[in-house]
């Protein structure tokens, strides 16, 4: 096991990645921490709007002046798989990167996310070599046909919350589609995108990955109100969305949206219930319940509706707090101060509104630093309280009781949010109905999250823009085009003829 950072070679400082090299140290710096002990590990220095700048140019340069857009499918296949082994062959030390600066078990670091990282690399590589143009020849005399073509300069704005995974499956979706990209990672996680981005510099050419760090109102912006890029992969708040979305528009340039969610979790009386309380818990409070897919608007049965919040409320205050380096750890620290305030203010805004609490709902002391929450579970009366409504995005779990399917596919769709669905029944024509009556993105029976990368994943109504995956990243990460061929000549109109032609 890696004793944290003394097994760990970490920067001093983190710089942009400009065309190959990172710069020298200037400008506003910032303090990257450790949450679990609230320590200062490195810095970033924040890019302004020339450093944004430079670093636009680099892959402008790189996709218009070199042959980065027109390589082989071979070879770009050889590099994403190159990709992928800079992460897997680094998988110890991404992995308690990752862990000492967001707080999230190395058990599920080194066991789902940085494997899933490599994995998008791994599938594009697979994929770009499978998807096929659509060909139309209904015309006898015409036959047209659909190609993709790279778009140009990526601009992969990433969260905090699973920092190298969620940024990785951008990068991977647009390098394989020939574009170049600049990446910034949240000012909060910077490291293990910054050290990928390093191992990455003896595989691509220089420019076509470029990394800027810094604060959304200072490098975010700067970025995304570039006039030299062509599009922004966002995945972050549903607040910070529309304001890039607003930027975007001015430029028309391409938006995909990754944002917030508020996913019901509904189990019926007839689902298998052990296995749907373990579903439930592990949607609940995975990655430290910071997870825009969590399953943490639970809606039970009556039928069992007693036992399961008996149950879950039980397993909730067992729920493992600790060190996040401690194997046996099921959840770390907060990201930050913020995030903890969240917590506490919904627990205190649930209970004025009449929600019940069955656990959690304060400050939990006695660990390495005081980001650490008790993981919380209320009991609500209503699914308009805010907190069945609002992303809180930390250990928290709503329960709503139901007892007819159709009120429950009510109350599970009024939202604003529309990400993720799960059900639990071993009916199959009720989950079927169910999933079909959903509003979301996502549907997922009798299993937490599955992700199968060539479906797309995004978001119905305010969870978003677009779908990553197979076919959703190549829409995201290409142009279209239309080339449309005349097999024979054909009669059209034949304008502006002299009087003698005229007839
Ligand atoms: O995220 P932000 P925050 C949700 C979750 C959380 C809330 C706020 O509910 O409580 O969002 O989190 C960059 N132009 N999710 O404030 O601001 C920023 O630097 C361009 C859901 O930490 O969305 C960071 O790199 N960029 C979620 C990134 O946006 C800007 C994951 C995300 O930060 C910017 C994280 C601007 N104006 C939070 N402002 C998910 N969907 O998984 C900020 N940024």
């Amino acid at each position: 096991m890696l004793i944290r950072t003394s097994d760990l070679t970490l920067p001093d400082a983190i710089t942009s990645f400009i065309d190959g090299d990172f710069v020298a140290a200037s400008g506003h710096k910032i303090d990257v921490i450790d949450p679990a002990t609230g320590k200062v590990v490195s810095h970033l220095y924040e890019a302004d709007a020339a450093e944004v700048d430079a670093a636009v140019r680099a892959a402008r340069t790189a996709f218009d002046k070199t042959d980065w857009p027109h390589l082989q499918i071979a070879e770009r296949q050889k590099l994403m798989m190159a990709l992928h082994d800079c992460i897997m062959d680094n998988l110890d030390e991404l992995a308690a990167l990752e862990t000492l600066n967001t707080g999230i078990p190395l058990a599920q670091t080194k066991g789902m996310h940085v494997p899933r990282a490599a994995q998008n690399f791994k599938f594009f590589a697979e994929t770009i070599n499978q998807l096929g143009g659509e060909v139309f020849d209904q015309e006898p005399d015409v036959t047209s046909f659909v190609t993709h073509e790279p778009l140009g300069v990526c601009v992969l704005i990433g969260p905090w919350n699973m920092p190298l995974g969620l940024t990785a499956m951008k990068i991977a979706g647009a390098l394989a589609h020939g574009n170049t990209c600049v990446v910034k990672p949240s000012e909060t996680t910077p490291l293990t995108v910054a050290r990928f981005i390093e191992l990455s510099r003896d595989v691509l050419p220089a420019g076509v990955l470029n990394l800027v760090n810094g604060r959304g109102h200072v490098t975010g912006t700067s970025l995304s109100s570039h006039a030299g890029i062509d599009m922004v992969s966002f995945t972050g708040g549903t607040k910070t969305g529309a304001a890039i979305l607003t930027s975007l528009a001015t430029g028309i340039k391409r938006p995909a949206m990754e944002l917030g969610g508020k996913s019901a979790n509904i189990i019926f009386d007839d689902a298998d219930f052990d296995y749907a309380l373990d579903g439930a818990i592990f949607s609940s409070f995975m990655n430290n319940g910071q997870m825009c897919l969590a399953g943490s608007r639970i809606f039970v049965q009556r039928g069992i509706a007693e036992r399961f919040i008996a149950v879950f409320t039980e397993r909730t205050q067992n729920l493992r707090m600790g060190d996040p380096f401690d194997q046996a750890t099921e959840i770390g620290p907060m990201i930050d101060r913020a995030q903890c305030a969240r917590m506490l203010q919904y627990a205190e805004s649930g209970a004025e509104q009449s929600a019940t609490l069955l656990a959690g709902g304060k400050m939990a002391l006695g660990y390495g630093s005081d980001l650490f929450v008790e993981p919380t579970v209320m009991l609500a009366p209503d699914n308009d309280l805010a907190i069945c409504q609002e992303e809180i995005f930390g250990p928290f779990a709503t329960i709503q009781i139901f007892d007819e399917e159709e009120d429950v596919i009510a109350r599970a769709n009024a939202s604003d949010f529309g990400l993720v669905g799960y059900v639990w029944s071993e009916g199959l024509t009720r989950a079927m109905r169910v999933a079909k009556a959903l509003r979301t993105g996502t549907v997922l029976i009798n299993t937490p999250i599955v992700r199968d990368l060539r479906t797309g994943f995004g978001g119905y109504k305010m969870s978003g823009l677009g779908r990553e995956g197979a076919k959703g990243s190549r829409a995201m990460f290409t142009e279209e085009k239309a080339t449309i061929i005349a097999q024979q000549k054909r009669s059209f109109p034949r304008m502006g003829l002299g009087p003698a032609e005229r007839k």
